[in-house]
């Protein structure tokens, strides 16, 4: 028998009949965890010190008809037939690891994974493995990432770190109001950063409501100045640009303000702000391009409204707002207007917070109803957004159940009616990256690998993948890991706990559980708190809750946390860490609490939902 490293040329298949190409169940090979990383580093080193690499067994047509192909192509490979060699199998369960894929045949090219037969014979068509056999390809980089953001940046300083030669392309196109930004992408300039600062805001605004209830006095009027408040945050933000820009230079990353665009296998052509072309070429792409704000798509709309890429550098006080949509991004937009002592209507078309536990959208929106947010329910502007004396508007618009209109007057309409996928103008088309029609993201494996091998993807361009900065962060980094630094870890987007900053936070964890364990299988334990300085305040004592979802097996393990209160962000994630320990619902009894602090509540809950006993809150 022939061992890994004793490798040869083409062969000749034979194909046993009623063998399968299908390859021995995992696990058939109990390999030590030494073992396991002599055999990766004799693989890595095989992949990677050969032009083709086959692995393939002897007997499965699939890997005949990707021999020939090669062999007609006149290229010699190295190929490693699995069912003649000792460690086959374990061969196997590591080049899943590696490669993501345990089947044969496996194939490699310059360094590129291109999968198996299929794959192989679509890249022969479209003309990729003519290109990736090319001798020296001499590519200007190792890595070209599109897009500054949160996720590019990340994976870009990670892979340049590992000796990588990287560039960044990015270029931030105005909004239609013509508000720009500087490097670090939709998180830093235009999202949770801003948005966050813009929560504090009105947070302070209501302690200073509360603060006479503790005995402050103060005599001069109150007032908040707009003005101000986007200028010290436009100065957080503009440190921030300056440290995103910094950090490259300090990695060694080449950052190019330029818009990025295929133009064919390999090669990219990068358009400055004053329409001046460079072409460059790299041996991979990372596509981070993120998402924009989408529009009505009605007469006037980019003409008379703005979005919340406009709202946080805003240079006048936004007056009375509609905010159309009921997404996150709406709800808080709204959240801090309203704090901030502004007039806020937010039209919803069918329900909030789409994506989120019901219960506690509706928990949410009623916080905010008693701030004086005002809510219509299923209706959506239809005509032209008029422009009257200076800074107002009239909206007309029609429910959504019936012929109903009505009619507002507004200063400004907030457009927060979801986002799209910035994957239309970057030429993704003359490579054959498969984008999804209807949504516009890229579909990736979960090593974030896109139909074309040498092309990945992370960030809000990927489908089916929470659009939260952390976890972006970090799928940039482990690919970039991966890539150039020869580690496995994928990145685990199932568990992401998050935040909504609207005025009385919603944090969460395990949105999915529901549909994932099934209602039966669940045991819900609740209660409504009163914080405890909000007694003093006289706020309201039914206004917070908590919840928690176990499961009524698995020793009564909690899959869920969900809290509507105070720095509900700071109380997830804690939670986030113990669920990550396999807390269970005793566990969570056992613990002590910290009084007198909302999160002490969790400690506590007895009344399950299903007993329907009441859970409100004695106080006044
Ligand atoms: P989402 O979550 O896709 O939400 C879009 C919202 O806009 C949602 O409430 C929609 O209502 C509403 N919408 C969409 N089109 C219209 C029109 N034409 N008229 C009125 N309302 C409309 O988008 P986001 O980008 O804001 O949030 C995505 C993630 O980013 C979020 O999960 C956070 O993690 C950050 P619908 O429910 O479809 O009726």
């Amino acid at each position: 028998n022939r061992r890994l490293g004793n490798v040869r040329g083409v062969c000749v298949p034979r194909s046993p009949p009623g063998r399968r190409a299908r390859l021995s169940a995992p696990g058939t090979s109990r390999l030590s965890s030494a073992a396991r990383e002599e055999l990766r580093r004799r693989l890595l080193g095989l992949i990677e010190g050969h032009r083709v690499v086959i692995f393939s067994k002897s007997y499965c047509p699939h890997s005949a008809r990707v021999k020939e192909l090669f062999s007609s192509l006149g290229v010699d490979c190295n190929i490693l037939e699995l069912d003649q060699v000792n460690d086959g199998a374990s061969v196997q369960e590591v080049l899943l690891e590696i490669t993501n894929q345990r089947t044969v045949p496996n194939i490699s090219v310059n360094k590129v994974h291109v999968g198996g037969c299929d794959r192989a014979f679509q890249a022969h068509q479209s003309g990729l493995l003519q290109k990736l056999l090319q001798e020296d390809p001499a590519y200007d980089y190792d890595l070209i990432v599109i897009g500054g953001g949160s996720g590019g940046l990340s994976c870009a300083q990670e892979a340049a770190a590992l000796r990588g030669r990287v560039m960044v392309l990015d270029l931030v196109v105005p909004s239609p109001q013509g508000t720009s930004w500087g490097l670090g992408g939709t998180c830093v300039n235009v999202g949770c950063i801003a948005k966050k600062l813009m929560h504090e805001a009105a947070l302070l605004g209501q302690a200073l409501t509360d603060s006479g209830k503790f005995g402050w006095e103060y005599n001069q009027q109150v007032r908040h100045s707009w003005e101000t408040m986007t200028r010290a945050i436009r100065k957080r933000i503009g440190s921030l640009n300056w440290s995103y820009q910094r950090a490259p230079r300090e990695r060694a990353v080449a950052y190019v303000s330029s818009y990025g665009e295929f133009v064919e296998h390999h090669k990219i052509k990068a358009t400055n702000g004053k329409g001046q072309e460079t072409y460059y070429t790299a041996a991979k792409f990372v596509i981070a391009t993120g998402e924009r704000l989408r529009y009505l798509g009605i007469q006037g709309d980019k003409e008379y409204c703005i979005t919340s890429d406009d709202l946080f550098s805003l240079p006048y006080c936004p007056g009375a707002t509609l905010v159309v949509g009921a997404s996150s991004v709406a709800l808080e937009c709204a959240g801090f207007l309203a704090g901030l002592g502004l007039e806020v209507t937010v039209m919803v078309r069918s329900q909030l917070l789409r994506g989120f536990d019901q219960e506690m959208a509706e928990k949410v929106a009623s916080s905010m109803q008693q701030l004086g947010v005002r809510f219509l329910r299923k209706f959506v502007p239809v005509e032209q957004l008029e422009k009257g004396s200076p800074g107002k508007l009239k909206v007309v618009a029609k429910s959504t159940e019936g012929t109903e209109m009505i009619e507002g007057l507004y200063n400004t309409v907030l457009l927060a009616i979801g986002r799209d996928s910035c994957t239309k103008k970057i030429g993704l088309e003359k490579i054959g990256v498969t984008v999804n029609e209807k949504t516009g993201k890229i579909p990736v494996n979960d090593v974030e690998q896109s139909s074309v091998p040498y092309v990945y993807a992370v960030g809000d361009v990927v489908g089916g993948k929470p659009e939260l900065t952390p976890v972006t962060v970090q799928a940039g980094r482990l690919l970039a890991r991966r890539l150039f630094g020869g580690r496995l870890e994928k990145c685990d987007y199932i568990n992401a706990p998050t935040v909504v900053l609207t005025p009385l936070e919603y944090g969460g964890y395990a949105e999915k559980a529901v549909e994932v364990y099934r209602k039966e299988n669940l045991e819900v334990y609740h209660t409504l708190f009163w914080p405890l300085e909000w007694t003093v305040a006289c706020r309201d004592s039914n206004t917070c809750y908590a919840k928690i979802i176990c499961s009524k097996f698995d020793n009564g393990r909690v899959i869920g946390s969900l809290v509507l209160g105070p720095k509900a962000g700071e109380v997830t994630q804690g939670f986030a860490a113990a669920m990550k320990c396999g807390l269970t619902k005793q566990l969570l009894d056992d613990t002590i609490g910290i009084h007198p602090t909302c999160a002490q509540v969790f400690t506590t809950l007895e009344i399950t939902k299903s007993s329907g006993l009441d859970i409100t809150q004695q106080g006044r």
